[in-house]
């Protein structure tokens, strides 16, 4: 496929967004350069310069200056800026779905469906931007007022993963900014060019609106340049999308400085399939939980518990659903399913099915890789169903691919039971159309997960919740209801407008 997109030809640089948009970086030999291929073609579609750690200290430098400028800008004020950056989005609506799903490989409806994410939580965060409340107390003692305020934090670091590439950063990044903070965004090494684009998408608003330079700063880089995020005091919270393995060791470095953590890790999400389920709902949303994003998902739909009466039909109906599924180009509509990220993810998805087989699974639709004509870049799987058993490790396990277990339950605890047993917590969801087991299923002994649905899948949720989960998804929430508390502090004031000193506890303390 030819490059469908005027792509750079010189690496391009990391840096802030606004006035000189990118920091020299020395012109050393030995700079290290992120290749990005496309998963969808195969094609290396840019070459970007990994930050050094002399390019982190001053973009930290930076932010921490904007911070003391942008902290005093009125916050409806920052939620003009923000609107203006909503707008922006919506104009790059096309170029950046398109880019997303060219370098990350959704299909472009998914590409575009982040890109409006984006454009959501940008109208969400305008409106926040005049709604960051704090309580008022009636105090104990005469003639005093108490009250809270929530001030901004500071700097506020963003480790975003691969399968999202943008809308993570907006869900942080948006909410951050009307709440007064500065934000260095760290995407995946996998992705770094959508990364680049948003920062050229916004850069315009900043500079229009003399917003400082260092107010959205990037830095590019692996492993390393988390970890300096996550180690340096100068960052007041590190917010990390991204798998459990690494989440635990960005909230080890955060926490051995005291420092505040935001995570978004691994899911292992169920969907309860009841007897008293309409299935002509569930299974259209059974599938695209499980194939959308090619199962790159944290909210992908990797178990499905059904009732044992119904199992067999369930298991029948999947079957002629995913006979449909047309897998290829991502940029081509008419296909539902694209590739994986690359290699890496392939190896671990042949790795999988051969520990499905060890331990006694079956699959009752086939996994396999394809090649030829049009899956080039050898990163096209077969999304695949097997049948097994919750507690077997691999089951516990979560694969960033599209395998779909199914299992069985018998009374309704049992299936519950199931659904929880896994280290996971983030989505769930029970079709059923029995008021009861929808109730109990929502209730203190129902699901443990942070987001529990009823009639639709565990993927696709809105910006206005609160999106996070519990166990080892980290217990971190972002975007709506009132998650933007995590990038504040809160500060609690009491003030004396009376004529005496009334101690609290009343104690009396005379001199
Ligand atoms: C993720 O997979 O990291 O609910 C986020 C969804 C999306 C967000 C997923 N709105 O599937």
């Amino acid at each position: 496929m030819q490059s469908i997109l005027p792509l750079p030809t010189q690496p391009v640089k990391p840096g802030t967004s606004t006035g000189q948009h990118f920091w020299p970086t020395e012109a050393s030999g030995n700079q290290k350069i992120i290749d990005s291929y496309s998963p969808a073609d195969g094609q290396l579609i840019a070459r970007v310069h990994v930050s050094t750690r002399a390019d982190y200290d001053r973009v930290v430098e930076t932010a921490q200056t904007a911070f003391g400028q942008w902290r005093l800008v009125p916050a409806p004020r920052r939620g003009e800026i923000v609107r203006q950056m909503g707008e922006q989005f919506r104009r790059y609506k096309r170029e950046l779905g398109t880019l997303v799903s060219y370098e990350m490989g959704k299909s472009l409806q998914e590409g575009l469906g982040e890109v409006q994410e984006i454009i959501d939580i940008c109208d969400f965060a305008v409106g926040q931007s005049r709604q960051l409340y704090g309580l008022s107390m009636h105090s104990e003692r005469p003639a005093h007022r108490m009250m809270e305020q929530w001030h901004p934090l500071g700097v506020v670091g963003i480790i975003s993963a691969f399968n999202f590439p943008v809308a993570v950063w907006s869900w942080n990044a948006m909410i951050a900014w009307v709440c007064g903070d500065v934000c260095i965004w760290k995407p995946s090494e996998k992705t770094p060019l959508t990364a680049l684009a948003c920062q050229q998408i916004i850069g315009d608003v900043l500079r229009n609106n003399d917003v400082p330079e260092g107010v959205s700063c990037l830095v590019t880089g692996g492993r390393d340049a988390g970890e300096w995020l996550a180690r340096d005091p100068r960052v007041a919270l590190v917010s990390a999308t991204g798998s459990t393995r690494m989440g635990k060791a960005v909230a080890e470095s955060v926490a051995g400085r005291l420092g505040k953590s935001l995570l978004e890790l691994g899911g292992n999400n169920a969907i309860i399939v009841s007897e008293h389920a309409d299935l002509d709902l569930a299974i259209p949303a059974i599938v695209f939980g499980a194939v959308g994003t090619a199962g790159q998902r944290c909210t992908t739909t990797r178990r499905i518990i059904v009732q044992e009466s119904i199992y067999d039909d369930v298991k029948n109906r999947l079957k002629s659903a995913y006979a449909q599924l047309r897998i290829g180009s991502p940029l081509d509509e008419s296909f539902h399913v694209g590739p994986l990220i690359d290699q890496a993810a392939v190896k671990s998805y042949q790795v999988t099915i051969n520990e499905i087989r060890e331990s006694g699974g079956r699959f009752v639709v086939e996994p396999g890789l394809l090649d030829g004509i049009g899956f080039e870049s050898g990163c096209y799987v077969k999304p695949c169903i097997a049948e097994a058993e919750n507690q077997w490790p691999i089951v516990q396990r979560e694969t960033f691919v599209p395998i779909l277990y199914l299992l069985k339950y018998s009374t309704l605890d049992d299936a519950i039971a199931q659904q929880n047993a896994v280290p996971q917590g983030l989505s769930s969801a029970i079709f059923t159309l029995n008021l009861r087991e929808a109730e109990r299923f929502l209730s203190t002994a129902g699901s443990d997960c942070g987001i529990a649905n009823v009639n639709i899948g565990t993927s696709g949720a809105e910006i206005g919740g609160a999106f996070g989960g519990e166990k080892e998804t980290g217990g971190g929430r972002e975007s709506g209801s009132d998650a933007w508390k995590a990038y504040m502090r809160r500060q609690t004031n009491t003030i004396n407008y009376g004529t005496t000193m009334p101690l609290a506890q009343g104690i009396t303390f005379e001199l």
